[in-house]
């Protein structure tokens, strides 16, 4: 939402970059038209099938999805209950271990070897990956009809808790202050911290701690994890895919650091080019600034199971490697490397 009496200045503010090699992003090297990734609806969905490199039965989109064979069927779901937090149903186990001594053609890959079952992996970036929901001014919705958005997930062992991490890729960065820092690529995040739910399936799981950075690393870092009673601050939203709850995140205006909710995103900042703007303020159709990008998973970093990213739409980025996110445009000065975003906890 635009608040009033913005004024529109452009100062030489290093700190409205939320990367530290700031604003480059000349050279786009063609590409763009990955755009494919966008759908013709209101919002951006995928199949799990697309998660990459896992190869074990990805979760389907709906509420059941691969089969592992011997008519092992792959039911999974998402509930909200008071506790708070979002709840996963699976009927795999996490453990791979256990889900192979069940068997019967249950899909119990672990090609990552971090000892949690891939097809569950894929489930859980599935579903709990966000719906990006933006605000009405941004360009990539509006006017950049060649943008792509991907998602790059990691899920991992934590001790007996489940990690989450996932960059939400953009194939830009618009910055601030009528274009001042923007670049190419822009790689953002959020994270999951999942608990196991006592006398439940194994493979059932429930929301305890969220993660969601902005400008992270900056002297404009707004990141923050939401644990305890404020885990009942997280929106969520019916998801039209599977008519069930999706967990909702809002990214700035153009910047795309990721809040939370709007009141959040607005309250960081009323000076000029360091306030945020989030949600679809006076719309028609507020559907139309939903986003659910593909995604894959990219494994652990001593066994990926994905680096080339472009099965989700950025090629010539890498999800692993010591290298700039440029959004599959090329050029230099992006964005952090993509394993930055997989690797450091926030929990
Ligand atoms: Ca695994
Ligand atoms: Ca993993
Ligand atoms: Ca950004």
């Amino acid at each position: 939402m635009r608040k009033a009496g913005w004024l529109f200045i452009t100062l030489g503010l290093a700190g409205c970059s939320d990367e530290g090699d700031g604003a480059g992003g000349s050279g786009a090297a063609g590409n763009t038209n990955g755009s494919s990734s966008n759908t013709t609806s209101s919002m951006q969905t995928s199949t799990g099938s697309t998660a990459g490199g896992g190869g074990a039965g990805a979760a389907g989109g709906g509420n059941t999805g691969g089969s592992g064979g011997s008519g092992f069927q792959l039911e999974v779901h998402t509930e909200l209950d008071p506790s708070p937090g979002l709840i996963l149903r699976v009927n795999l186990p996490i453990d791979a271990a256990r889900c192979a001594a069940l068997g019967e053609g249950r899909p119990c890959d672990d090609l990552d070897l971090d000892g949690i079952t891939d097809a569950w992996e894929n489930a859980a970036l599935d579903r709990l990956r966000p719906i990006q929901r933006f605000d009405e001014d941004e360009s990539l919705v509006n006017t950049d009809l060649a943008a792509v958005l991907g998602d790059v997930g990691r899920v991992a062992p934590a001790g007996d808790l489940v990690h989450v991490l996932i960059m939400l890729g953009y194939s830009k960065d618009y910055g601030s202050c009528g274009g001042f820092s923007g670049h190419n690529g822009d790689s953002e995040r959020v994270g999951l911290e999942l608990q196991r739910i006592e006398r439940a399936g194994a493979g059932d799981v429930r929301v305890k701690q969220a993660y969601t950075a902005a400008h992270e690393g900056t002297a404009n870092d707004h990141s923050r994890v939401f644990s305890g009673t404020d885990v009942a601050l997280l929106v969520h939203d019916n998801d039209p895919a599977t008519g069930e709850p999706r967990w909702v995140v809002f990214p700035s205006s153009d910047k795309h650091g990721t809040y939370a909710t709007i009141d959040i995103c607005e309250g960081i900042s009323f000076v000029p080019c360091f306030d945020e703007d989030c949600g679809p303020d006076s719309v028609p159709d507020a559907s139309l600034y939903d986003r659910l990008p593909p995604f894959v998973n990219a494994g652990e970093e001593a066994m990926p199971l994905v680096t080339d990213l472009t099965g989700v739409g950025f090629p010539g980025d890498d999800a692993w490697a010591v290298k700039d996110f440029c959004g599959g445009l090329g050029g230099t000065s992006c964005s952090d490397d993509v394993r930055n975003k997989l690797l450091p906890s926030p929990f």
